[in-house]
């Protein structure tokens, strides 16, 4: 990787030379009518590569923060459609789901672009099924199935799951950038209580 140190270095060499000998070195001219040495095609190089390397540093930043408005936008369509779920049946997630984990078998590794055959695909699509029936919302959700870095999203039903005092909330959340779960660049929300005080 190109850093700012190397180009200052590069240019330090530049004019060092250039106060030594008034003009560029003949032999080192690459084009004797512009008078070019290596060094300072090396320090345009250099300068080139660094600005590129910004230029696609910034360009990832932008996808990414288009992809979390998306993970956004579509996390808050999802508790929409599971708390009108809860309020339809009574139930908790987990009762409509019949999973306490969904995520559970999306951990620990990299979700990105796997296969719907995937257990952890599998999970996700069975759980928005379920809930998408038991709220009635006839507006399909096949759109939500992934996030913008193509991982299934992950959901842990909580909500009374070892007992009536179990009062954790249940958490859905994007894998973020990494396509890992709970990892710091995930974005999670928690979904209100329907039992639980
Ligand atoms: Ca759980
Ligand atoms: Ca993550």
């Amino acid at each position: 990787m190109i850093s700012f140190k190397n180009v200052f270095k590069l240019f330090k060499q530049c004019f060092r030379e250039r106060e030594l000998n008034g003009s560029p070195k003949k032999g080192l001219a690459l084009s004797s009518s512009k008078g070019f040495t290596l060094i300072e095609l090396l320090v345009v190089i250099a300068i080139i590569g660094l600005l590129s390397s910004i230029v696609l540093v910034s360009l990832k930043s932008a996808r990414d923060k288009a992809k979390y408005a998306k993970a956004q936008q579509e996390i808050q369509q999802f508790v929409k459609v599971a708390v009108i779920a809860q309020g339809q049946t009574g139930k908790t997630l987990l009762q409509i789901t019949g999973n306490g984990c969904s995520d559970c078998v999306c951990r620990g590794r990299n979700i990105q672009g796997i296969p719907d055959s995937d257990s952890c695909v599998v999970n996700w699509y069975n759980a928005l099924a379920k809930i998408q029936e038991a709220s009635g919302v006839t507006e399909s959700l096949v759109q939500i199935r992934r996030d913008g870095w193509n991982s299934p999203y992950g959901l842990d039903e909580n909500e009374l799951e070892f007992g009536p005092s179990d009062c954790r909330y249940d958490t859905i959340r994007s894998a973020g950038p990494d396509g890992v779960l709970y990892t710091s660049d995930d974005y999670s929300v928690n979904i209100h209580h329907i039992i639980c005080p």
